[in-house]
């Protein structure tokens, strides 16, 4: 029985297609900067949103219509859920998915009978997984819903709490090793803290090191070669969540010798919480070789919170892209849809319209972003800037030929400096408009 009757595999009809049901710009074989969109994009749908999203909010109730969905807690439930999640997949032909455990198996009464869930659902994942090809981006483990995380998980006061938790992840690595996942995310949930008065930080963050080196190593012993990924969030649902930013982020894994460990996920919602842009976040995590993943999503600025929004700007989507292909794209990671519709949209229908715009987005502002880099449009005007460091005082600086002592002697000599040139903001701007017209 179809979850999702009239509604074929959508098909890309071109720019000009007013087909609400259709790619306007995703063509997964065309090739783009040398690669097919599918290879560049790898677009991923998550299971928690999509599937187990109600559209709750905390003023009212859900309002989702899932009539594949029979309400119940029940494993058989869940294992229908699957089969419908996978007809969505692939009828958007979203190459891949992700889930945390809780998303796809219900919570046991004892960690056995979670245990015991996860491996019946993970039975059906897996055949879906071969009967359609769709892949697993990434697994997680949900350690922030359950009351018993209330203070944290691997920062949590509560010792007990932290071998809880270490019992999930070790669970959902093997889930996910068996699922063939490509990657393994941890998103810090309730790791942080509300209140420093209450608090041990050195602590906490002692044993969140202690916690992902135990992870390591776990995932060495059962033959796990995916990608761990670390989601930086600064806030939500803690005052001050402790993986804040990709520079936090970096700086505690360079502390803790777990740096050769881990990559990023960056996420764009939780970019602009964190006061930055996705592209910050992503070049700061792509420079030092540690860009992974990516949760493609927006925020709203007016509402300040993690929305969650599928993203449908251009100039966020080609922002993104720019610097992701600047860093030789994603490797083992993707273009996961963290995005949720909003309770307002409440039809299985939505589903699809979401994900065809977020999709038609990413892919318009790859093919945007792979002409402004063919084409050397920002390039050239950044070399130009930068160009008193190619000879002279400049390269002596940078080869570390020069001191204070040499520098103040070269200053005394000259004088002045020579004359700044124009940043040119607002040309470079107006060229991204013009690529984004034009492709
Ligand atoms: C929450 C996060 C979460 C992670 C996965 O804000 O975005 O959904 O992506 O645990
Ligand atoms: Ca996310
Ligand atoms: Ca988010």
């Amino acid at each position: 029985m179809s979850a999702f009757p009239g509604i074929d595999v959508i098909q890309y009809e071109g720019p000009e297609s007013d087909n609400p049901l259709a790619f306007r710009w995703y063509n997964p074989d065309e090739v783009v900067a040398g690669r097919s969109m599918r290879e560049h994009l790898r677009f991923s749908v998550v299971y928690w949103h999509t599937f187990r999203g109600t559209g709750s909010d905390p003023f009212g109730a859900g309002t989702m219509i899932c009539p594949w969905d029979d309400g119940s807690d029940s494993v058989e439930n869940a294992c229908n859920r699957a089969r419908a999640a996978f007809e969505l997949f692939e009828k958007l032909q979203a190459p891949y998915y992700a889930f945390h455990d809780r998303d796809v198996a219900p919570e046991g009464g004892t960690l056995a009978e979670s245990h015991r869930n996860f491996d019946a659902v993970a039975k059906v994942l897996q055949e879906e997984q071969q009967r359609s090809g769709v892949k697993l981006l990434w697994g997680t483990a949900n350690m922030f819903s359950h009351p018993r995380f209330m203070h944290g998980a691997a920062t949590s006061c509560n010792a007990d709490v932290f071998a809880y938790a270490a019992s999930q992840v070790k669970k959902c690595l093997e889930v996910t090793k068996e699922l063939g996942g490509e990657n393994y995310v941890f998103w810090g949930g309730r790791e942080g803290y509300q209140t420093l008065y209450n608090t041990n930080m050195r602590r906490e963050l002692d044993h969140l090191a202690k916690f992902f080196h135990m992870a390591i190593d776990y995932a060495k012993s059962i033959g796990f070669s995916g990608q761990f990924l670390i989601e930086p969030k600064p806030k939500e649902p803690t005052k001050h969540q402790y993986d804040s930013d990709a520079a936090a982020c970096l700086n505690f894994l360079r502390s803790y010798d777990l740096l050769d460990s881990f990559k990023l996920n960056i996420e764009a919602n939780h970019a602009t919480l964190a006061g930055h842009t996705m592209m910050h976040e992503l070049d700061y995590a792509g420079m030092q070789g540690a860009l992974g993943s990516i949760d493609a999503n927006t925020g709203d600025l007016l509402l300040g919170w993690d929305t969650d929004q599928f993203p449908t700007d251009y100039y966020l989507t080609t922002q993104t892209m720019l610097v992701i292909l600047k860093h030789g794209g994603l490797g083992s990671g993707g273009v996961n849809f963290d995005a949720k519709v909003r309770r307002e949209s409440f039809e299985p229908l939505d589903l699809f319209y979401a994900h065809i715009g977020g999709m038609d987005a990413f892919a318009k502002g790859l093919k945007v972003a792979a002409a402004i880099l063919e084409e050397n449009a920002l390039g050239r005007l950044v070399e130009e800037r930068y160009a008193s460091w190619d000879s002279g005082i400049g390269a002596k600086i940078e080869a570390g030929e020069v001191g204070f002592a040499e520098l103040e002697q070269y200053m005394l000599e000259k004088g002045e400096v020579a004359a700044n040139a124009s940043g040119r903001q607002e040309l470079l701007e107006a060229i991204v408009n013009r690529y984004i017209d034009r492709a």
